[in-house]
């Protein structure tokens, strides 16, 4: 079995190797392609060097495509991948809200995979750190109502944000004016609640990519969220307020044992020894941390919790590969010759 990364030179595209490194997935060989500003250059796998290719026009000769090139690439040649017989696991926002395409998070509806034909979306970054907590509770107590704010890390703009929270901290701490191309402002010593494009509602859509990419992966279009997101000056990992109203109230101390018993979760949460969670502990990791657990004092019975995730791994690169290691674990990703 054959597969590919497309978009293998971005900061999630880094992520993806370094996580098929280590994974149980079974494949045979990688192929990495990107723009032609990366062709011929190598990016190290399993003691090897590979060689990044031009992402061709049509068809990729993989069983498994990992996109993260974004979303037009993902939209203008996705079609062509799955013509060719490939599954691809897409990390654009690109077919996320199409319901004949799965959005998975294999803790919470890994299932939902099963029923793909050839797309699988992986969430918005917010969205899956902020579900891996959420979907337990709500199994559990029911959640009615979800407040969440969120801290950004630059990763989510890729390595041309990262780049550009170096760099412009580099010119203020030497005395220069910093300036901004990839975030609406200039990121260093400040934050901005500005995440992609405004919406009618006043909303931003990464904002909105939270409400909706939440309820279709819990599979409850009840369930009412609002979203405030903002960018922070941190390198990578996400970190979310977040607030729930319950159907059946809960105690913190109920909630922290369910949390213990999660897949996908640390619970961080001995705020008398300074421990919560951070993404100076979370970045690199592949649970959550979630901590800061404690009653609400708006809802009855209710919860509010303090989430950190890596975005480039679970919030990206890790929940791609393990909706990957579902499907294989499943029988269902095969050699091209035996579908
Ligand atoms: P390249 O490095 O050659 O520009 P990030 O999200 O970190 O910015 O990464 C984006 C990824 O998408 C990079 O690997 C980038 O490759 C790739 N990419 C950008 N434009 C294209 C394109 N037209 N075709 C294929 N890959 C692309
Ligand atoms: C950010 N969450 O932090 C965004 C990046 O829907 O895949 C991911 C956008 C997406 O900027």
């Amino acid at each position: 079995m054959r597969v590919a990364i497309v978009g293998a030179t971005g900061a999630v595209g880094h992520e993806l190797l370094k996580v098929l490194e280590g994974s149980t997935l079974q494949f045979d060989e990688l192929l990495l392609f990107a723009s032609p500003r990366s062709a011929g250059s190598t990016l190290p796998f399993r003691g090897q060097d590979l060689t990044v290719q031009v992402t061709p026009e049509g068809a990729i000769d993989a069983e498994l495509i990992l996109a993260s090139a974004g979303g037009s690439i993902s939209k203008e040649k996705a079609p062509a991948w799955v013509a060719g017989g490939a599954v691809v696991i897409d990390n654009s926002s690109a077919f996320r809200y199409d319901p004949e395409v799965p959005l998975v998070v294999p803790e919470v509806n890994g299932e939902a995979a099963l029923s793909h034909k050839g797309i699988i979306a992986n969430p918005n970054c917010t969205t899956a750190i902020a579900v891996v907590a959420v979907a337990p509770i709500h199994r559990a107590y029911g959640v009615r109502r979800m407040i969440v704010s969120t801290y950004q890390a630059t990763s989510g703009a890729g390595a041309k944000g990262m780049d550009e929270l170096l760099q412009e901290t580099h010119k203020v701490l030497h005395g220069q004016e910093a300036g901004a191309e990839v975030f609406a402002h200039p990121i260093p010593f400040n934050v901005i609640p500005h995440i992609d494009a405004f919406q009618d509602n006043g909303y931003t859509k990464e904002e909105m990519k939270v409400a909706w990419e939440t309820r279709k992966i819990i599979g409850d279009e009840s369930l009412k969220i609002s979203c405030t997101a903002v960018r922070i000056p941190t390198l990578r990992t996400h970190s979310e307020a977040i607030t729930l109203e319950l159907e059946r109230p809960a105690t913190p101390e109920e909630v922290r044992a369910l949390l213990a018993g999660a897949a996908g979760v640390e619970v961080r949460d001995t705020p008398a020894e300074k421990l919560y969670p951070m993404p100076l502990t979370a970045s690199g990791k592949y649970n959550v941390e979630v901590g800061r657990i404690r009653p609400s004092l708006v809802f009855d019975g209710g919860i509010d919790l303090f989430v950190a995730g890596d975005q480039l791994l679970k919030g990206a690169a890790l929940n791609a590969v393990q909706i990957a290691e579902y499907l294989q674990q499943k029988g269902a990703l095969k050699a091209r010759t035996q579908v």
